[in-house]
């Protein structure tokens, strides 16, 4: 299978607020080359992404975010001497927010958690993961070939304005655009992070032409903690276009498979032209992020069991914190597509 990657991503080396104090973030450049590490030795090709086009990422986020996240870090540095641009303050409930003019309250405006931060190299480092997705998503149509996008960071959690959840832009939404815009009628999104993809959910909850599925720890008991409910089904022309499977925390591996039977049953009756896989490998047993039981074979099982929709798919490589077994549970699945 065919694997594009790049080496930007190592621009961006972030920090994040843990236990209360700033830290390196989970979210880290040895991820990316522990997967290409992986997938070299696996035998997949590698492929260079060519430049992102701004104007496509400009359907999935709006304007004025993408040129908060091309000037934020020269703003912040202009003025403040800290290491990271981070938000300290969201709107609170009960007023629609209007958007500041100062770098401080945009900050807060256009992000939603302090896991993530904007560093010298963000801008760079999120272009980059976004030409990796379009890339892809361009070689599965010329080719005809399953292909998988190393993208870093990464991107469901990233709305149409807003980042977190180590996410900025949202490569899985740009790819799904980018399959649409040449030709396909409608797409699925199926989301296997640990995490819920609320990010993914929201650009497209009004629309039908993206069906979005996604397995995940119920938001009751985890991050994204705001979305993510079953009853979370789309609204207007979406209505019926979103299917949420929240599990609970220490989910066994029978139930997430029960739970990956039941969105595969549902993709194949959406009457959809493409798949695109939002690959969280965090449902590994052994992350320290997540609770759920899954083994390095179980990847490959998942695999299958996707690879049997019989669609032309692209792969989008999201979450997964264990770095020991971070290119073996990205290889179980690719190796088995
Ligand atoms: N210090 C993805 O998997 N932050 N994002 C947890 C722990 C949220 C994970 C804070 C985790 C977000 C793409
Ligand atoms: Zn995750």
């Amino acid at each position: 299978m065919l694997v594009v990657s790049s080496n930007a991503h190592r621009q961006h080396n972030s920090l994040e607020i843990h236990n209360g104090v700033m830290a390196l973030s989970s979210e880290s450049p040895s991820r990316a080359d522990a997967i290409l590490e992986a997938v070299t030795a696996a035998g997949h090709g590698v492929l260079e992404p060519d430049p992102v086009d701004l104007e496509l990422v400009g359907r999935v986020h709006t304007s004025e975010y993408v040129e908060f996240l091309s000037t934020a870090w020269t703003r912040w540095h202009e003025r403040e001497s800290g290491p990271a641009a981070m938000s300290f303050m969201w709107p609170a409930r009960g007023f629609e927010p209007k958007r500041p003019s100062d770098l401080i309250g945009q900050l807060g405006y256009h992000s939603f958690a302090a896991d993530t931060s904007i560093v010298p190299g963000t801008w760079q480092a999120i272009t980059s993961s976004a030409s990796i997705a379009t890339t892809a998503a361009d070689h599965m149509i010329d080719s005809g070939l399953t292909t998988y996008g190393l993208c870093r960071p990464p991107g469901h959690h990233a709305s149409a304005d807003q980042f977190g959840g180590y996410c900025y832009l949202n490569n899985a939404a740009i790819a799904a655009q980018r399959l649409l815009d040449r030709g396909a009628e409608r797409v699925a999104i199926l989301d296997v992070d640990y995490h819920h993809g609320n990010g993914t959910q929201s650009i497209f909850y009004e629309r039908s032409d993206v069906f979005f599925v996604s397995i995940h720890a119920d938001p009751l008991e985890e991050f994204p903690w705001f979305a993510g409910h079953a009853d979370e089904t789309g609204t207007a022309a979406g209505a019926g276009f979103n299917l949420n499977l929240p599990l609970p925390r220490g989910t066994d591996r029978a139930s997430w498979f029960a739970a990956l039977d039941a969105a595969a049953d549902r993709i194949e009756r959406a009457d959809v032209d493409a798949l695109v896989v939002s690959l969280g490998v965090d449902s590994y047993v052994d992350d320290p992020l997540g609770t759920f039981q899954l083994t390095t074979d179980d990847f490959g099982k998942a695999a299958s069991r996707i690879a049997g929709l019989g669609l032309p798919t692209v792969v989008i490589q999201e979450g997964g914190y264990n770095g020991a077994a971070l290119g073996a549970n990205v290889g179980a699945f690719l190796g088995s597509l």
